[in-house]
């Protein structure tokens, strides 16, 4: 049938915030959906916006050609799948459980062996931005997925295919939210400054998003020093950065907030420079963070 090539039915297992909206951006593109999730009652919602809802993972399974699951972690994942058994078998596996590079390529090699299609996804996005161009999705493993069911997968948000090796899509997740939590221990650390002397967080946002963003447009330069392991700088070497550094702890101490965020790095200079790198720009952080001490 013409109609079911075109919008296949697709299950969605995992109901928790992201599943459920995952499963809400295919019925809104009208696709058949059929959901499971552990604790029944998180299918009441989407059954009301007419999602088929299975009893059993198997039931689940059975429903569809493609599974998207969206889970707590690969140890949830693999109890679901040991559930499935052979109906598994001739299916499309998409992925979009958090987790390594390691635990991506360990499940498509298990794939494999059963003859199942598997993609690995990672969702760069909150529930509330899936099925907007804003959300973007990362996948890697089976091209042939991306090819039959490209147009179901483009009802989440944009997507990036990174290629047949299944570790890639949680190798650029991890590493996009390594950066995310950075940008955010930063604005965290300079909020609790900001009110240890009562001033208030949301006026200081006119001042730290503009320097955020001037400060990211350094990074394609920090980025060419690292791929040519040149590291020489005009623009501050790691020891005035140290000294720097010492500013900041001491300010921590006299303002009484914690050094919790800021002593990491501070390490992490101070090495560089014992390592006698003293003259190099920040850039050289990253080859001393390749090479941990012993
Ligand atoms: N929410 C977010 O912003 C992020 C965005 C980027 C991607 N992550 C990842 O998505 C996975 C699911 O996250 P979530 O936000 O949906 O999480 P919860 O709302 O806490 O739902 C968790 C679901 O996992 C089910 N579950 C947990 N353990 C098991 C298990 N052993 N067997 C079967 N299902 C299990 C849980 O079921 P229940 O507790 O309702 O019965 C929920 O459906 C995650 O990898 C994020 O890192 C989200």
């Amino acid at each position: 049938n013409p109609a079911n090539i075109k919008r296949p039915p697709v299950t969605v297992i995992g109901l928790g915030m992201m599943g459920s909206a995952l499963a809400q951006a295919l019925l809104k593109e009208g696709y058949r959906t059929t959901v499971w999730n552990r604790s029944a009652d998180k299918a009441a919602g989407l059954a009301a916006q007419g999602a088929v809802v299975a009893g059993t993972v198997a039931e689940a399974v059975a429903a569809s050609p493609l599974i998207i699951i969206c889970v707590l972690d690969y140890g949830a994942v693999n109890e679901i799948l040991e559930q499935a058994g052979d109906l598994l078998d001739g299916r499309a596996i998409v992925n979009l459980t958090n987790g390594t590079p390691a635990q991506a390529r360990q499940m498509a090699a298990w794939a494999a062996e059963q003859g199942i299609e598997y993609l690995d996804g990672g969702i760069m996005a909150v529930p509330q931005m899936i099925a907007s161009p804003g959300a973007l999705l990362l996948y890697s493993g089976s091209s042939k997925i991306i090819d039959t069911y490209g147009p179901a997968l483009e009802s989440f948000g944009s997507t990036k295919y990174l290629g047949q090796d299944p570790g890639l899509a949680s190798l650029h997740d991890l590493a996009l939210l390594s950066a995310m939590y950075g940008m955010f221990s930063g604005f965290f650390h300079a909020v609790a400054m900001i009110r240890s002397e009562q001033l208030q967080a949301e006026s200081f946002t006119s001042l730290v998003v503009p320097w955020l963003q001037a400060m990211s447009a350094s990074l394609p330069l920090m980025a060419q020093a690292v791929d040519a392991g040149d590291h020489q700088t005009k623009v501050s070497s790691l020891h005035i950065n140290q000294t720097g550094f010492g500013h900041f702890i001491d300010a921590c101490r006299e303002l009484g907030i914690s050094t919790e965020l800021m002593t990491p790095i501070q390490e992490l200079i101070n090495r560089g420079v014992a390592e006698g790198y003293g003259t190099d720009g920040l850039s050289r952080l990253v080859e001393l963070l390749q090479k941990p001490e012993s």
